[in-house]
Order: structure tokens, then C-alpha cells, then sequence
């Protein structure tokens, strides 16, 4: 197992859209189970390829919030197929917007069609911090990130926390600092 480089906000890599995957394999099933480590040492519920710099439809979630009692998730390919009417917001935040959180109305319910890690095609219907967390990676695949739910206000002031956060711990790379 490996702990693998999560990108951060406004690395391009989190705009792109992620390619499907075309057989899952060996290599599909070392990525996955790296992105889940990567993930459960970030203090992580969800991660998507894009997060890892990898633009493959490749999604682990674990909402248990348990770690005596994993219940990690690896979907390749993963597709919201159905999603009830009703909407609820609920707290976000995200590996690659780290120390940011903001409110984001997402669907209550939804079923996602996926191929498990031998390949299998699965379907879950998800309800609660599951259905979130699915709608969450799902968007990573395709570039979107919760922050594109606020509005420019909100999104600009978490936008310089986070900038602001970068310059207080050092972590902030050269052409942030610029602007
Ligand atoms: C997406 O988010 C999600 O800022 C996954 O400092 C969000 O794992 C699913 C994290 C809400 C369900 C509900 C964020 C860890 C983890 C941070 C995450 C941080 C450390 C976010
Ligand atoms: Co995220």
C-alpha cells in the first residue's frame, strides 16, 4: 500500500473530467486500495481520482465514521442513475479545499450504478452522509467542486481563507502568493 499526493485547490487536475475506466484490473484494484489508505490517514470519508492526480472514474468512500468498524466503498466508473425530489443541506468539506467547510443542498436519496473491484456491476440506493459523499466524488469525476455551489460571495471569502490559511502554516506555493 502507498499513501498517494492529494491535489489541492486550483490545481487543474480537479477541473478535468475523469476517463471511464475500461476493465478493472490489477492495477484498477492497487489504485483503489491506495486512494482508501490515502484516504483513512487524511481523516477522510470520500476521494475521487481527480483528488490523486489520477483521471480515472475511480471513487472510495467510508462514511462509518467507525475505524474499529471499516466499511470502505471502491466504485469504478460510479453513476447517479436515479435521485428522489427531496433536497437537503448539509456540511462540506474536502481533502483537495482543506479546512474549508461550507452548507450545500444536494438530492436526499439517490441510486448510483458502479462496478465493484472484481468488475461486477452493483447498485446502491443511498440515503444521509452516503448519498452525499456519493454525489460529492461523483461531481469530482467531473470536475466540480462543492465550492461551485456557493454563492461567488461565499465562494470568494472561503477561497481566501483558505489562501490565508496556506500563508500561516507555509504551505502556500509561489504563484498563490502572487495574487
Ligand atoms: C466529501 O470529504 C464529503 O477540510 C469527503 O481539514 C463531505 O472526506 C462527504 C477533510 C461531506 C460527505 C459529507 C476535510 C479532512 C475531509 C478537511 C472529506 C480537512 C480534513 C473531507
Ligand atoms: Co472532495
Amino acid at each position: 500500500m502507498a499513501k498517494l499526493k492529494i491535489f489541492e485547490y486550483p490545481e487543474e487536475v480537479l477541473r478535468a473530467r475523469a476517463e471511464e475506466v475500461p476493465s478493472v484490473d490489477d492495477e484498477i484494484r492497487k489504485i483503489l486500495s491506495d486512494m482508501l489508505e490515502t484516504m483513512y490517514v487524511s481523516d477522510g470519508v470520500g476521494l475521487a481520482g481527480n483528488q490523486v492526480g489520477l483521471l480515472k472514474r475511480l471513487v472510495v468512500i467510508d462514511v462509518s465514521g467507525n475505524p474499529d468498524k471499516p466499511e470502505p466503498v471502491k466504485l469504478v466508473n460510479p453513476k447517479i442513475v436515479w435521485h428522489g425530489e427531496e433536497t437537503a443541506e448539509h456540511d462540506e468539506g474536502c481533502l483537495s479545499v482543506p479546512g474549508q467547510y461550507a452548507c450545500v443542498k444536494r438530492f436526499k436519496e439517490v441510486e448510483v450504478l458502479f462496478l465493484d473491484e472484481t468488475g461486477t456491476e452493483r447498485r446502491i440506493k443511498a440515503s444521509g452522509l452516503l448519498a452525499v459523499a456519493l454525489q460529492h466524488e461523483i461531481d469530482h469525476l467531473d470536475g466540480k467542486l462543492f465550492i461551485d455551489y456557493l454563492s461567488s460571495l461565499k465562494r470568494n471569502i472561503l477561497i481566501r481563507k483558505l489562501k490565508k490559511d496556506r500563508r500561516l502554516s507555509g504551505q502556500g506555493n509561489l504563484k498563490e502568493r502572487e495574487d
